[in-house]
């Protein structure tokens, strides 16, 4: 069963935004299903992904600990929460459906999707740092930004002092619009750029939390220090496999 865990999550990551609909990613088909055994048979739709790493491959920047309680306590309760909220509700299960009317939607189901849904691809935008190697942007989307904000250093500047000065807690995104800009933006709790509550639309291609959750073990109040450590574990392939989708969608 743990094999077959880790062949979905790999099938996941390469499936990008895409797997996170209501397809592949923590909704499970019944074909999927019926492979991950008896335990989760009749209950839940939505199960919690394992990290596409170990709890400790994000060190030094984000420390073991940190993943553990994050992932295993705080997602697994939106994962939770959210099937509960799903068991009264009717309408569209499927991501895109269901954030487009958030507004719409019960405090429980609006803030427990979301934290799903923004943790899944919280996850799957990091990845293990490379020591002595800059963590830089690739190919399109390395271009794009370049296009768009003239180096990437200017652009991690702007994203920087947008997720710095949040109050309280939320996300910072990197979205693709509608029109297909690259656009920064915040939104509050566990809405996302996804949700017609959102200041900034569009599909995200870089998330980051900035509960303290997140990071206040390690950081305590210090919430400059952990967003920089966080750009050396920036998944960049996945960010600009996202960034392709989007564009072409
Ligand atoms: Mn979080």
């Amino acid at each position: 069963m743990k094999e077959q865990r880790r062949d979905f999550l790999k099938k996941t990551a390469l499936f990008g935004l895409t797997a996170l609909g209501s397809q592949v990613f923590g909704k499970v088909d019944e074909k999927a299903l019926n492979a991950w055994g008896s335990e989760f048979q009749e209950k839940e739709p939505f199960l919690l992904p394992e990290l596409p790493y170990a709890y400790d491959a994000l060190e030094p920047y984000i420390d073991k600990e940190t993943m553990v309680l994050h992932h295993d306590k705080h997602h697994k309760a939106y994962v939770d929460n959210f099937n509960k909220a799903l068991k009264t509700y009717s309408g569209s299960h499927d991501f895109k459906e269901l954030f487009a009317t958030a507004s719409a939607l019960s405090p429980a189901l609006r803030n427990n999707g979301g934290g799903h849904f923004n943790h899944s691809l919280f996850w799957m935008l990091m990845r293990a740092p490379k020591e002595g190697a800059a963590n830089e942007a690739s190919g399109a989307l390395y271009a794009a930004l370049k296009t768009m904000y003239g180096n990437t250093e200017t652009f991690r500047k702007e994203f920087n002092e947008q997720a710095l000065k949040i109050f309280g807690s939320g996300w910072c995104w990197l979205v693709v619009t509608a029109d297909k800009q690259l656009k920064i933006g915040v939104t509050s709790n566990q809405d996302n750029p996804l949700m017609d509550v959102s200041v900034v639309k569009g599909t995200p291609i870089l998330a980051l939390d900035v509960w303290e959750h997140a990071y206040y073990l390690k950081y305590q109040n210090k919430r400059a220090d952990y967003i920089q450590n966080w750009w050396k574990l920036v998944n960049w392939p996945m960010a600009e496999q996202l960034y392709m989708d989007a564009m072409a969608g």
